[in-house]
């Protein structure tokens, strides 16, 4: 795909070729295991699926051009995706980690890869620097932003020159899970790898689990794609094609998600049973300047503290109607998360309690929904708690 070309033609066109065998100009379903070879080790390109698959190959040429990358790997999750980049590492390399990340990516780290011998340091790299942590055995520096649950935006620029300037050279892992490549470029910023759960906005239609990372180094593509393989941790050819498909709608669904998310924060600022609000695009929050200067948008997901305490929460999440409640986020509908007993429930109480999030902490994922429905929505919730 021209690389001169705008996103939202990319998302439409990236990847996508029409079947040379009958014109189909949508990428089909490769259901197909196996390909048939005309002899031994003469093949069209595909011997086996879990090794490469015509419509896996369709969604990662998507995914790298979305990204600005050379290579992406499409893979069976979120957390598979964080677990083959950590199957780069040995015992006794250590990561460090910004504090506030997705629940299931602090528990892979924590009781999966610290067991085997790799230790993570969980660190605020709003106010620390990695260079604090960093010592002679740091391999990754692994960034998510805006954070899950918490918002929290980090200077994806910042960190990669400073891990520029180190030897040994840490890799620097963005998940851009949140803001989508239409947001937000870190492999323009200088980052290594970008992750990605598709489960959320890229998929967008909360029909799929899936992830994704994209390079653009052939070698690191190569040490990701071995792992990958010899694991067998794919995406397969229908999750592929929901994801394709979704794709080609991400910058207008991530306009709405915007727009919502933008007249929503603003409500809740307001609202007299809200304690605070944090959202990237708030002038209020404590990163904005980095935000408007790293993202060209500030995303669909908002984060805010209720006044009192578990019972009004509760309360709130059982009176909401037009939100749903549950996990995941970045689909069309609206989810409303209560972090401490759903998404980040496996992070210890007083890992959770030092991070700030508490019981009255509710997270929205905004959907294309009417924002006025909405607003509606959680204004009766809200004065029912
Ligand atoms: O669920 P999965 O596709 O495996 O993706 C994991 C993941 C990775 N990174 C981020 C930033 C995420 O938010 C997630 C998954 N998050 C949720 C399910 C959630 O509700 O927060």
């Amino acid at each position: 795909m021209d690389g001169r070309q705008h996103f939202e033609t990319i998302a439409v066109h990236a990847g996508v070729h029409p079947d040379p065998s009958n014109g189909a100009i949508m990428t089909p379903i490769f259901a197909t295991s196996t390909y048939v070879q005309k002899s031994p080790g003469h093949h069209q390109g595909y011997d086996y699926s879990r090794t490469n698959n015509p419509t896996r190959t369709a969604l990662e040429e998507s995914l790298a051009a979305l990204e600005g990358g050379k290579h992406a790997l499409a893979t069976s999750s979120g957390c598979t995706a964080t677990d083959i980049i950590m199957h780069l590492l040995d015992s006794g390399d250590e990561v460090i980690s910004c504090d506030d990340v997705y629940g299931g990516t602090s528990r892979l780290f924590r009781t999966i890869w610290s067991r085997l011998g790799v230790k993570t340091h969980f660190i605020d790299m709003c106010s620390i620097s990695p260079a604090a942590v960093t010592n002679a055995k740091t391999r990754v520096i692994w960034i998510e932003t805006p954070t899950n649950p918490l918002l929290k935006v980090i200077d994806i620029g910042k960190i990669c020159s400073w891990a520029q300037t180190q030897s040994p050279r840490p890799l620097v892992v963005v998940d851009n899970t949140f803001a989508s490549p239409y947001f937000q470029k870190p492999l323009a910023l200088g980052a290594d790898i970008v992750l990605h759960s598709t489960t959320k906005y890229l998929n967008g239609h909360s029909d799929v689990v899936g992830g994704a990372l994209v390079v653009n180094d052939d070698e690191l593509r190569k040490r990701l794609h071995h792992v990958q393989n010899s694991m067998g941790g794919i995406a397969g050819p229908f999750d592929s094609w929901l994801v394709l498909r979704g794709i080609k709608t991400l910058a207008l669904r991530m306009q709405r998600h915007e727009q919502n998310a933008t007249a929503i924060a603003r409500f809740l600022e307001k609202h007299p049973k809200v304690e605070r609000v944090l959202y990237p695009g708030l002038s209020s929050h404590p990163q904005y300047a980095v935000a408007k200067q790293q993202m060209s948008g500030f995303g669909g997901m908002v984060t805010f503290f209720m006044k009192g305490d578990m019972g009004n929460a509760r309360k709130f999440l059982e009176s909401i109607k037009v939100f749903s409640l549950a996990e995941s986020l970045g689909g069309v509908e609206s989810l409303v998360d209560h972090p401490a007993i759903m998404t980040h429930a496996s992070i210890p109480p007083e890992t959770r309690a030092k991070l700030g999030i508490s019981d009255s902490l509710v997270r929205l994922s905004v959907g294309i929904e009417n924002a006025e429905d909405l607003m509606g929505d959680l204004d009766q919730a809200l004065r029912a708690s």
